[in-house]
């Protein structure tokens, strides 16, 4: 009898993370609606929130909103602009923590991160590495973070998400496709606000729908449609990226809003480029290969790669070859994520000073 290895893959996400970042170095804060964002101008102001503190949220503040709109909503808030080089390091002190487990980690934004955890054997086991990381995260950074576990990377996802702050949730195999029905279709990374209408206006709310529809998802999106059935399900056999090391360092942002327009992809793209150069440069690692990922409308997803030579650590490399890759997948559709990932890398030599020389 064959027993095939069921994954046990967990995902990390910060709570609130610009804001408690923010609320851990001014105890002050704690417990006011804290709205992490542009300068709201007594209310004038032009840009949107970046993050909002739980207790800001009760007022309806949220990511992305205009600022504006926050104001109106919260004029008793408190409002800082944004520090990430704090948020940086932050982001460095959680991952130092997850990666000391020794098990594979690939940090998919700078407050969320999955690790591979078959190897511990069971949930049991995996709850228990779990309850661990939080405290040790809470002891080393004074934050939170809400867990997920589940056979897949999209179940954890979800599980992560599910009871915030300071949730751990737990979604063995057998459980998934029922723990995920009831939720709706939104839920599913990736499914923005106008696939949702789209499967809405096919009677389509909940997960669950989607688990009984293969039929009219294929009819609507094709390809497309097999992989959402599939992720309905649970199902999604994309790996945890890192064995040991990083086997590659990626980000990837999904749009508010399907965007077409080259300005915002762009600068989207710019924004990847120096987050993943920031962790290149931080684990001094260097890489040979660069590939763009675009998500279009509809869920299809297409990659583009290039690889140089020589590995190499220049940022001017990832930017040209990230933006001419971005442009080959630039296609009539709209695009709903793009993502950038480092791969080929080359640990540091042992005794190589920073300068690499
Ligand atoms: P999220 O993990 O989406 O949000 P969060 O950590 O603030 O809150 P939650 O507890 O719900 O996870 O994003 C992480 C950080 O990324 C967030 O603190 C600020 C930043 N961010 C933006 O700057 N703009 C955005 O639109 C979003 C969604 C996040
Ligand atoms: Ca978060």
């Amino acid at each position: 009898m064959t027993v095939e290895t069921k994954r046990i893959i967990l995902h990390l996400d910060m709570d609130s993370f610009y804001a408690s970042v923010e609320m851990q170095r001014r105890p002050d804060l704690a417990g006011k609606p804290v709205i992490i964002g542009a300068d709201p101008k007594g209310g004038t102001g032009r840009g949107v929130v970046a993050t909002a503190s739980y207790e800001a949220r009760k007022y309806g503040v949220h990511s992305a909103m205009p600022i504006s709109k926050a104001y109106a909503l919260c004029p008793g808030g408190i409002y800082l602009p944004p520090d990430f080089p704090r948020y940086a390091a932050a982001s460095s002190e959680v991952m130092a923590v997850l990666r000391a487990t020794g098990f594979p980690s690939e940090q998919v934004s700078i407050d969320e991160t999955f690790l591979d955890l078959t190897a511990t054997g069971g949930y049991r086991q995996a709850e228990t590495l779990a309850r661990d990381l939080k405290s040790k995260i809470r002891a080393q950074t004074g934050l939170t973070c809400s867990i997920g576990i589940g056979p897949s990377k999209v179940v954890a996802k979800i599980a992560s998400d599910y009871r915030k702050p300071d949730g751990l949730t737990i979604i063995p195999d057998q459980e998934a496709a029922a723990f995920l029905a009831p939720l709706p279709v939104r839920k599913i990374p990736g499914i923005g606000p106008k696939t949702e209408k789209e499967l809405e206006s096919a009677g389509m709310r909940t997960i669950g729908d989607l688990q009984s529809g293969l039929e009219v998802l294929l009819g609507r999106f094709g390809k497309g449609g097999a992989a959402l059935h599939s992720l309905a399900l649970g199902i999604d056999g994309s790996e945890v990226a890192g064995r040991g090391g990083p086997r590659s360092i990626s980000r990837e942002t999904t749009f508010e809003q399907d965007t077409g327009d080259p300005e915002t992809l762009a600068a989207t793209m710019e924004e990847l480029i120096l987050d993943v150069h920031r962790t290149l440069a931080e684990e001094k690692y260097r890489f040979r290969t660069v590939t763009v990922k675009v998500r279009y409308t509809g869920f299809i997803t297409k990659t583009k790669a290039h690889s140089v030579q020589h590995y190499t650590d220049d940022i001017r490399t990832i930017r040209t070859l990230a933006h001419a890759l971005l442009r080959d997948l630039l296609a009539d559709r709209k695009i709903r994520l793009i993502g950038l990932r480092l791969s080929d890398l080359e640990a540091p030599a042992r005794g190589q000073t920073t300068l690499g020389i």
